[in-house]
């Protein structure tokens, strides 16, 4: 079918598609019986090799693709998992979705992907999608959704939350410790030995809490607990800019900034440079995910690792095992973080801070 501006897509003529080859079609190019191609499209050990290849040369040429819908209805199962993401714009939520297909598609399961654009109503709304579809699981990455609208949706389908902070009472996890990750960031910059390290913390963020607290142990194990300093920012590079403006106006800025992810450290660094600020040599700054991008050349992220891989492999593992065992008491497993050290901490600067800011005050 050819698109042509203006013509209504949505008609049912146009979603049924004019000329779309059916089984009967394949049949009569391929010189078989109709239902010799239902036998070939349901992957049956029952037809011989030559047969089925007859029949594969006919749907190729004819264009023929089987219907996905027909056969949901006839086995009475989707074979498909629904998954939530909080933002699909964070490369963190990627790289955990292809550990959810890797794993799905070895067990014989596709993926339906929605983003929730960090918005609990709209997620709500996604996860309605997938039960209205009749997922047979649904993977809830980063999901802001609150405790009644989990037990909710926990009791109407396996479910599994996925890098989402603490435990749930009614539902499966997956995730980083968050807390100890936190700890980690902060234990390398005392080593390095700054005392004055901010955190820019996640604001709504569902791991926010987690990670202050890491944060704050972190400081108090080092010595340094009467200097925590927490800012409120969030989990987007734009969230890093007012906060980042703040600290330099101060008359003393911090020498270290523990950032709550990737892309807020990411947001921090921009911020920084566009101030004249140099990264580390004069502040210091670690993030948290250790996705792709913290890897670039020139971002050289010093950050936290979370395994998104494994963690999107755990998930679906364990919607399995839910799917296998049904009800029963919600499992928790905790990944480990691992600190990744790139360029971007150091040793504190040696006196006051040069920014753009300061040159300014100084002519
Ligand atoms: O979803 C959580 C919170 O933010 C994930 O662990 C992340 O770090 C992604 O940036």
């Amino acid at each position: 079918m050819v698109y042509r501006p203006g013509r209504d897509l949505s008609s049912r003529a146009a979603v049924a598609g004019m000329n779309r080859p059916t089984m009967e079609d394949v049949a009569e190019r391929a010189k078989v019986s109709r239902a010799l191609v239902s036998l070939v499209m349901n992957d049956s050990p029952q037809v011989s090799d030559q047969k089925r290849r007859a029949v594969l040369r006919a749907a190729r040429e004819l264009g023929y693709r089987p219907n996905l819908i027909a056969r949901i209805l006839a086995q009475q199962r989707t074979h498909t998992i629904g998954v939530l993401v909080d933002d699909l714009r964070n490369p963190f939520f990627g790289e955990v979705v292809d550990g959810i297909e890797a794993e799905a598609a070895e067990h014989g399961f596709r993926v339906l992907i929605l983003n929730g654009h960090r918005d609990a109503r709209r997620e709500r709304d996604a996860v309605e999608t997938f039960l209205q579809l009749r997922v047979e699981g649904m993977a809830l990455v980063g999901a802001r959704l609150g405790n009644d609208d989990l037990a909710r949706i926990g009791n109407a389908a396996p479910c599994v939350m996925v890098a989402s902070g603490t435990a749930h009472p009614h539902i499966d996890t997956v995730g980083t410790d968050d807390r100890r990750g936190a700890e980690l960031a902060v234990e390398h910059l005392a080593a390095l030995g700054h005392t004055r390290i901010v955190h820019m913390d996640g604001g709504a963020n569902v791991s926010a809490a987690e990670r202050r607290s890491g944060y704050e142990s972190g400081m108090r194990a080092a010595g340094i607990g009467d200097l925590i300093d927490i800012r409120p920012a969030g989990d987007d590079e734009g969230d890093a800019l007012p906060v980042i403006d703040a600290l330099l106006a101060d008359d003393d800025p911090p020498t270290a900034i523990f950032a709550f992810n990737d892309l807020l450290a990411a947001g921090a660094l921009n911020r920084l440079d566009d101030s004249g600020v140099a990264v580390p040599g004069g502040m210091s700054l670690v993030g948290f995910d250790n996705t792709f991008i913290a890897a670039l050349r020139h971002l050289s992220l010093t950050t936290i690792n979370q395994p998104t891989l494994a963690m999107g492999r755990l998930a679906v593992d364990t919607l399995r095992q839910r799917l296998s065992s049904g009800s029963g008491e919600p499992v928790r497993h905790t990944l480990q973080p691992e600190l990744v050290v790139r360029s971007t901490a150091g040793t504190p600067r040696d006196g006051a801070l040069q920014s753009a800011g300061t040159a300014m005050k100084q002519a």
